[in-house]
């Protein structure tokens, strides 16, 4: 992904203001006084509605984060309180971004435990579709997880990771594994399915469809298999991946990613629906709502 200077007027901030970073680590300040009033109404608009979704979906991990961090539907909330309490309990801090960063950037961020929010929220007429990544995303679906120390240590160990598959020229690879992870992961637990990606536990839309959908596939995690498997970023995914539990995602934090690159590097890519004879498939979807897409 290519970062670009945001041009709207966003946050109050006048056109252009916002557009070019101060910092050469690109963080600005979260500036939380200057929030009006509209923007924490989309605030509390997204927030009512996802929790009403999320019950019964959303993983235990992600439940428990919520409760113990000051997030509400009030405001929008504080990064330097947010910062506080996850700092006490896993060592990560949130930093305001203006919207998506260089991958580098975000990646020494990442290494460090702190994690970039975009600062803007999403305008009241676009409620379901976002470019960059706001502060309902990030903060409402990434923040909550952080307070999980595997999920901490997991995202800590993809920045470092991610700096050395740029040098390899495999970040490709690499950042499949977190968007099947981080953003669009699914967990098995003992009543069922639930959500601990923040791309899916952040969308109405994709809360319902990755859980209670017919079309979507759910396939058990693999690393190689997600490593060789595209993604949809203009729309839900076909594939879920599903793990065992989140201490998964320490083993895979502690992997050394270099062999599997060269491994992976000369072989065929999985298209994002395909389902593979070697897949321990937990749910064959019908691929209905991709199929009637592609027929239009
Ligand atoms: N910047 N703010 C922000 N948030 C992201 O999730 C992000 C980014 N820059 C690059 C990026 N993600 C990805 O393309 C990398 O994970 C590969
Ligand atoms: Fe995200």
């Amino acid at each position: 992904m290519q970062a670009q200077a945001p041009t709207q007027t966003r946050h109050g901030l006048a056109a252009g203001e916002a557009g070019r970073p101060a910092r050469a680590d690109w963080t600005i300040p979260q500036d939380w006084a200057r929030y009006t009033a509209t923007e924490h109404a989309v605030w509390k608009t997204l927030f009512e509605r996802q929790s009403r979704l999320l019950p019964g979906r959303a993983c235990d991990a992600f439940v428990q984060g919520m409760r113990d961090l000051p997030i509400g539907p009030e405001q929008i909330p504080d990064f330097e309180r947010l910062s506080e309490i996850l700092m006490a309990r896993t060592g990560w801090q949130v930093v305001a971004v203006p919207g998506l960063v260089p991958d580098e950037v975000f990646f020494e961020h990442l290494a460090n435990r702190r994690f970039p929010a975009g600062h803007f929220i999403r305008q009241p007429h676009e409620l379901d579709y976002l470019e960059e990544p706001d502060v309902f995303h990030d903060v409402f679906g990434h923040v909550p997880m952080l307070m999980n120390p595997a999920i901490a240590d997991y995202i800590q160990a993809y920045g470092v990771g991610g700096l050395r598959a740029q040098q390899l020229g495999v970040l490709d690879k690499l950042a499949r594994v977190y968007w099947y992870t981080v953003e669009f992961g699914l967990v098995q637990q003992a009543e069922g399915l639930r959500i601990y990606g923040a791309g899916i536990a952040s969308s109405y839309t994709e809360t319902v469809f990755a859980l209670d959908d017919p079309s979507p596939n759910r396939i058990a995690f693999d690393l190689e298999r997600v490593m060789r498997t595209r993604y949809r970023i203009d729309d839900f995914q076909e594939s879920y991946f599903v793990i065992d539990d989140l201490d998964q995602l320490l083993e895979l934090a502690r992997i050394d990613f270099a062999p599997l690159y060269a491994r992976t590097q000369g072989q065929a890519e999985h298209a994002p629906g395909s389902v593979l004879a070697s897949d321990r498939v937990l749910v064959r979807g019908t691929g209905t709502y991709h199929a009637a897409k592609n027929a239009k």
